[in-house]
């Protein structure tokens, strides 16, 4: 049997609005779009469960769709369900398959990759519900009432992949995180099935209209999640003087120690910079102005920042507009490792930007990373000291450009750029006294998100992120280097950069090969 299981609608009979029934409710839903129901009743007596379950097994038959019993496998046989549900705490799913035979569906929950690990390794069920992936006042008993994320999803997905075993996600989705969900989790080409959902439909005042909502979300593909077409032909110094020519808007969320020296780079390369910290005018700037870009900076972190982060990083995704994530010394504690795993949960990011320890941090919140694994990566202070090989940095930042959908830009001696799509890109040059002033690594986020914010308002590589973002770090590098052939100590290289930051991105033909 083919399931679609793009729109799961689980049923909760606690919270029907007074002006509708339980029944009207699921109607609703089936007539809009659902595409499966799970029956989940947790306080009726059988005989009103049988009850209930022929009810809406009418509904769903009318429609082709499948119903699914929670728990109960007496009543999935009673009624002749099409399938059942269970939780790791109900019948074991291989004694479900015994009873069930091996035409009906069989569904488990899992909140971890262990319990995914363990369906796989029994191999009788058609899917598995993975949780819980926000927030959810629904469900008092589950195993992590913060959620998990996109991240712990994907984590969960990671055990599945080549199985041919179903999955959805579970827990506080609704219409504003829907289709982020569907887009944020995926392991290589394993995709999420669809989504599940309670509270979204069974509460609401016009299931019809949530239902008609969520399957328009799932449906929508987001502009940053299209493929670009681009003209790998186009040179770095026309791309330089197209984001001059833009006077692109980058508007920083940054660190204390940086505002002035990043504010000074872009206004340097032709840009603007804006720093603000007010939420309150987030919404106007993301949807009034065409070219303009966002830096979010972990450099010098505090609770109420978090909070700014996390409106800036959702502000921007609804409009589409770039997001530059330097992820600054992420590997210093588990809270700010912590508090990227948080932001990256709650948005995308079109690059992330960071020295090799902290590429390698945030490599620990991909699928790829196994928790046994340790030692790999040491950071001090903000500087990064790693014994990892290009070979291994490389592969690493890869991972971390699929698991976001993003470009990956790793400082250092070389600077790499990893795109998702496997382009990978070197740029030299640079100067060592650009590891002896503050600042040098967050303006190269300034300079990024300038690119990227030119390129959204129309730009001649067509909205290539990864090409942008190569010539952003050229651009940086070769007036890093020429800076550096002229300066002897770090005050005059600081002057110098500046200058040559700003004769560069004035007169790129002639300064960039
Ligand atoms: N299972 P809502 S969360 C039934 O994490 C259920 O396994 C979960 O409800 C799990 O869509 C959940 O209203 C309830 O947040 C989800």
């Amino acid at each position: 049997m083919t399931v679609d299981y793009s729109l799961y609608l689980v049923t909760d009979s606690t919270m029907i609005p007074s002006s509708s029934t339980f029944l009207k409710q699921v109607e609703e839903a089936v007539n809009n779009g659902v595409t499966l129901v799970q029956l989940r009743e947790k306080e009726l007596s059988t005989l009103d469960f049988i009850d209930r379950a022929k009810e809406v097994h009418k509904l769903t038959k009318a429609k082709n769709i499948p119903l699914i019993i929670n728990d109960r496998v007496d009543i999935a046989l009673a009624v002749d369900a099409e399938g059942v549900h269970v939780g790791q705490d109900d019948m074991p799913a291989t004694l479900v398959r015994k009873l069930l035979g091996p035409n009906k569906i069989v569904g488990v929950t899992c909140s971890n990759p262990e319990e995914v690990k363990q369906v796989v390794r029994e191999g009788v069920a058609d899917y598995v519900g993975l949780g819980t992936t926000f927030a959810t006042n629904t469900k008092k008993d589950v195993k992590t009432p913060g959620g998990v994320g996109p991240i712990g999803i994907r984590k969960q997905m990671y055990e599945l992949q080549s199985t041919g075993i179903q999955c959805v996600a579970i827990g506080g989705i609704n219409h504003s995180n829907a289709n982020r969900v569907i887009q944020q989790c995926q392991v290589g080409d394993t995709r999420l099935d669809g989504i599940a959902v309670v509270s979204c439909i069974m509460a609401s005042e016009d299931a019809a209209e949530a239902t008609r909502t969520l399957r328009s979300e799932l449906e929508y593909t987001p502009d940053w999640a299209t493929t670009k077409s681009f003209d790998a032909k186009v040179p770095v110094h026309s791309i330089v003087k197209n984001m001059s020519d833009s006077h692109p808007l980058v508007h920083h969320i940054t660190n204390n120690v940086v505002k002035n020296f990043s504010a000074n780079v872009t206004l340097a390369i032709g840009a603007s910079p804006i720093m603000s910290e007010l939420p309150e005018e987030f919404e106007e700037f993301a949807s009034g102005i065409p070219n303009i870009g966002l830096v979010i900076n972990l450099g010098t972190p505090n609770t109420e920042l978090m909070r700014v982060f996390s409106k800036g990083l959702t502000t921007y995704n609804r409009y589409s507009k770039p997001v530059v994530f330097d992820p600054v010394a992420c590997g210093a504690s588990r809270a700010r490792l912590e508090s990227c795993r948080k932001l990256l949960n709650q948005g995308f990011v079109t690059v992330i930007k960071g020295n090799v320890g902290e590429i390698l941090s945030i490599w620990k919140l991909t699928p790829f990373y196994q928790e046994v694994e340790d030692g790999e990566s040491h950071m001090r202070g903000v500087d990064s000291i790693s014994n990892a090989g290009e070979a291994e940095i490389k592969e690493k930042g890869y991972q971390v450009a699929t698991t976001f959908g993003c470009v990956v830009v790793i400082t250092g001696e070389l600077n790499f750029i990893l795109g998702s799509d496997k382009r990978s890109a070197v740029v030299r040059g640079g100067s060592s006294l650009m590891g002896s002033i503050t600042g040098t690594g967050c303006s190269l986020g300034s300079t990024i998100a300038a690119f990227l914010a030119a390129e959204k308002a129309g730009s001649i590589v067509g909205g290539d992120v990864f090409k942008s973002t190569e010539a952003a770090v050229t651009l940086y590098n070769r007036a890093g280097g020429i800076a550096g052939l002229e300066s002897q100590y770090p005050g005059s290289f600081m002057i110098n950069f500046l200058d040559k930051l700003s004769q560069v991105s004035h007169d790129p033909e002639q300064n960039i090969q």
